[in-house]
């Protein structure tokens, strides 16, 4: 159990302007190399990366909880198995990022209750139901798909340990990837009703899987500055092109139809042209009115409450072990 989760929550001390550490911060970046903890750097660098890795742990957290719905019932022990190995990552993931941002001076007591009280953002896809098995599938292929075309460039984001936990973050993702894919072949070439499942739930995942990319580029607000300090290698919209290039191919060797009237090859833009996505849904689930936002808010709260015996027993654990070892320094 990490010490951190149990320490008291403290605001982080604002580091004073410095001009020497300033021009060091600048000099690192327009170098393209790794900005660390105990370098010196900008306020609203901080707080940027705080935004976007404790709202990427929330993700990853939540995120367990749409196919957590489905480990009783997996169809084989062989499903089973695969899903809570995968669904166990998701929490590893969570763990790696939350003591990235905790590396940034936030505590993870702070982020847990920004969380909880619906502060705090998480990926807007968590926040749809997965009411079919073809759905573990749809997460799978679509969700960790988008994730990895977002997470990918993020491997070489200039804050060092965010960037060192995407790199195996990434990893795991893309056997997610896979197992999903797997998951709908399967399907696709089962019966009547297998096809007709992973083809409706593919229906329902497709566009908001795109969305999870964020606001096209116009309505981003926080693209450009993250561009800058190379948080961000690639604006939304190029990744969610990125994302549609490769969905297509990998639909036609499935077998499925991905739910987009417009979509098709532009020889001139030598890429997949789509359609409109609708961003008022998108927005709605932001503002916590998506399908699933107040189950997936009320079972993280109901979590933490009844884990509240966890905490305090890892806690009086290190305090003994605390004890113990001062004991032995005094002897
Ligand atoms: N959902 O200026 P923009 C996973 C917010 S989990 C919710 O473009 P930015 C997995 C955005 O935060 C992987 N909110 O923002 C787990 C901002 O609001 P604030 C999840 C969104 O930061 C379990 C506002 O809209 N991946 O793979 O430059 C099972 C304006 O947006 C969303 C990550 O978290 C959204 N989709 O870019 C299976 C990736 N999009 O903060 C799989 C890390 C935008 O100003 N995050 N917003 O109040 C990022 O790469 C970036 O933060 C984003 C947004 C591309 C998402």
């Amino acid at each position: 159990m990490a010490p951190a989760a149990t320490s008291k929550p403290s605001k982080t001390a604002e580091l004073p302007e410095d001009p020497a550490g300033r021009a060091r911060f600048d000099e690192l970046i327009a170098a393209d190399q790794r900005v660390e903890p105990t370098d010196w750097m900008p306020e609203a660098y901080r707080k940027t990366l705080v935004r976007q890795v404790s709202q990427h742990a929330h993700s990853e957290i939540i995120g367990m909880q749409p196919e957590g719905n489905w480990i009783t019932r997996a169809p084989s022990l062989k499903r089973k198995a695969i899903l809570m190995a995968k669904v166990q990552d998701e929490a590893g993931h969570g763990l790696y990022l939350y003591s990235a941002a905790q590396t940034l001076g936030t505590p993870r007591e702070q982020m847990t209750e920004d969380l909880i009280s619906g502060k705090a953002k998480y990926s807007s896809i968590f926040n749809y139901p997965t009411p079919t098995w073809a759905d573990m599938g749809s997460i799978g292929w679509l969700v960790d798909g988008a994730a990895i075309c977002n997470q990918v460039p993020l491997c070489r984001a200039s804050y060092g340990p965010y960037a060192r936990a995407m790199v195996r973050v990434c990893k795991e993702e893309s056997f997610h990837q896979r197992q999903g894919f797997e998951i709908l072949l399967h399907l696709s070439r089962g019966t009547k009703e297998q096809r007709e499942m992973a083809q409706e739930s593919v229906n329902r995942w497709y566009a908001p899987a795109l969305m999870m990319f964020g606001p096209p580029d116009g309505d981003s607000p926080n693209s450009a500055q993250s561009m800058a300090w190379n948080i961000k290698r690639f604006s939304n919209d190029e990744l969610r092109q990125r994302f549609v290039d490769m969905l297509v191919p990998q639909a036609e060797v499935l077998g499925l139809t991905l739910p987009d009237p417009d979509l098709k090859w532009n020889e001139e833009r030598g890429h997949y042209d789509f359609g409109d996505l609708d961003w008022d849904e998108f927005y709605e689930v932001l503002k916590g009115r998506g399908p699933a936002n107040a189950i997936r808010l009320e079972r993280r709260r109901t979590a933490h409450e009844e884990g509240a015996w966890v905490r305090e027993a890892a806690a009086a654990y290190a305090e003994r072990r605390r004890v113990a070892a001062e004991k032995v320094k005094a002897a």
